[in-house]
């Protein structure tokens, strides 16, 4: 049992360290809208480990940038060398402390590259899952690809690939998280405001000192 007084000295350790919130869930389950909604209500810093590749692989001098597209195209997740450098250059120039990860860990390759480069370093407060059925993810995501969101993983073909991985691959990490009491679920099949309340009533319940 850890007595009150080391609890208080381990409170005060991890008080040093930026806070991060892990935000997973299948693709389209809205995890860059509610994102956002975070971001504006309990200022959070918003890094889409998604956006990141994405802003790399524009980069005409990138060494990456053919296999970031390649990945991306595929479903596959990009090995965790360089998703981890790119969060971790984004968390040390934004200057915040307090962090949603957007779309990361994703594969077991994600998380033993974190556990091992900077899980150490941080706080990581709980994980965010956005629960929502595939039908309503595929029909959400193909109508953004049809609006012009210009991604080049929006089509049928990659979601179907996309879909593969989040099952075969990512749901492991959410059940990783889940063992260790860090998940918390959201039902991500209403509309925007609506799983924002659930959200809502996450962070409220944690900033409180809720049960985590
Ligand atoms: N929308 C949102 N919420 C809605 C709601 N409640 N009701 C109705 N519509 C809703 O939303 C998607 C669309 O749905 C939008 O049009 C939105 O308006 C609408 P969004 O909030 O963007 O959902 P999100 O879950 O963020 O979907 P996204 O497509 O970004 O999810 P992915 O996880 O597939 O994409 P990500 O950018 O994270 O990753 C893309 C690829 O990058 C991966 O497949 C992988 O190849 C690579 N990657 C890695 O290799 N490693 C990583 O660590 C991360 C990514
Ligand atoms: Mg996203």
């Amino acid at each position: 049992m850890v007595s009150g007084f080391l609890r208080a000295g381990l409170g005060l350790l991890n008080m040093a360290k930026p806070k991060v919130i892990f935000v997973l869930g299948a693709p389209g389950a809205g995890k860059g809208t509610q994102c956002q909604k975070i971001v504006d209500r309990f200022g959070y810093m918003h890094l889409s480990a998604g956006d990141l590749l994405r802003e790399e692989r524009a980069k005409p001098d990138s060494q990456y940038g053919e296999l970031i597209e390649s990945y991306i195209q595929e479903g596959k997740i990009v090995p965790v060398e360089i998703t981890c450098s790119l969060l971790e250059s984004a968390m040390k120039k934004s200057g915040k402390d307090k962090f949603l990860i957007d779309g990361f860990p994703r594969n077991q390759n994600n998380l033993e590259g974190w556990n091992k480069a900077v899980a150490q370093n941080v706080n990581l407060l709980f994980v965010l899952f956005f629960e929502c059925p595939r039908e309503a993810c595929v029909e959400r995501c193909l109508g953004r690809g049809a609006a012009g969101s210009g991604r080049s993983d929006d089509n049928m073909q990659s979601l179907q690939k996309r879909f593969n991985t989040y099952i075969t691959e990512t749901q492991p990490i959410i059940k990783y998280y889940e063992e260790r009491n860090l998940v918390r679920t959201i039902d991500a099949n209403t509309s925007p405001d609506e799983v924002f309340e659930e959200v809502k009533k996450v962070f409220e319940n944690f900033e409180a000192g809720g049960d985590f």
